[in-house]
């Protein structure tokens, strides 16, 4: 908490294991394969990325991301228990693919700044995340600027390397950008977003997952999509 606070962001290292990295791996690839995901079509998304949206609705093996006990506790301590999962997706940069423009994610609301963390962004390295392979760069203590960066403004950023089977957990409002990939190997990530419970989630999850699918997740599950009273008793 201390290091998220003056950073805005931590690193934690090899939380899940390998076995569940290649479990949610080949989950992926099958929903990708199965669904004919293509490469996205914007200098935002990546012209050589596939991001699979709404990532709970595929595939029962990526029901236990937002549950992961150590991320979720974070988010709690920081948003509240009442926190919402504003999206799951999954962001593979293929070979080839360039630096993303440098943004934060809440930089179109126009709220001022610096300001207590209202969305937290978990990604997760299902590879090894390496300054060559497009690891996640970021402008350390940039959560704490009194503006939002330039977009696609070019400023010093650091790679945020980890092992596979790691997470950073960032502040919606810190600095950065998917890092350029020079390898001829993709790397595989997952990006679970969560925001305080009075926000508007990304993905419109009430909707974008069958009500059937919905009803067989675990109830914390449903409570983070939005199945529940706010601040209710
Ligand atoms: O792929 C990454 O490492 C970062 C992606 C990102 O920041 C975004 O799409 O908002």
């Amino acid at each position: 908490m201390q290091r998220f606070e003056r950073d805005g962001f931590v690193v934690l290292e090899n939380v899940i294991a390998p076995s569940e990295v290649e479990r949610l791996k080949t989950a992926l690839l099958s929903v990708e394969e199965r669904h004919g995901f293509g490469y996205a079509k914007t200098s935002f998304e990546g012209f050589k990325t596939v991001r699979i949206n709404n990532l709970l609705a595929y595939d029962e093996a990526f029901w236990s991301v937002p549950l992961q006990p150590s991320v979720l506790a974070l988010c709690e301590s920081l948003l509240d228990k009442e926190l919402l999962l504003s999206s799951l997706c999954s962001l593979t940069l293929g070979p080839g693919q360039t630096a993303q423009p440098l943004h934060e994610d809440t930089q179109q609301l126009k709220l001022p700044r610096p300001r207590p963390p209202m969305a937290l962004n978990a990604m997760w390295a299902l590879s090894d995340f390496t300054e060559s392979n497009g690891a996640t760069r970021i402008v350390p203590g940039s959560h704490q600027y009194d503006h939002a960066p330039a977009y696609g403004a070019e400023v010093e950023t650091v790679p945020a390397t980890m092992p596979a089977g790691s997470v950073m957990l960032f502040d919606s409002a810190l600095w950065h950008m998917g890092g350029a990939n020079t390898t001829d190997e993709r790397r595989y990530a997952l990006s679970c977003y969560y925001c305080a419970g009075w926000m508007r989630q990304q993905e419109n999850l009430q909707l974008g997952i069958p009500r059937d699918v919905a009803a067989r997740f675990p109830r914390r599950l449903q409570e983070l999509c939005g199945y529940g009273i706010y601040k209710g008793q």
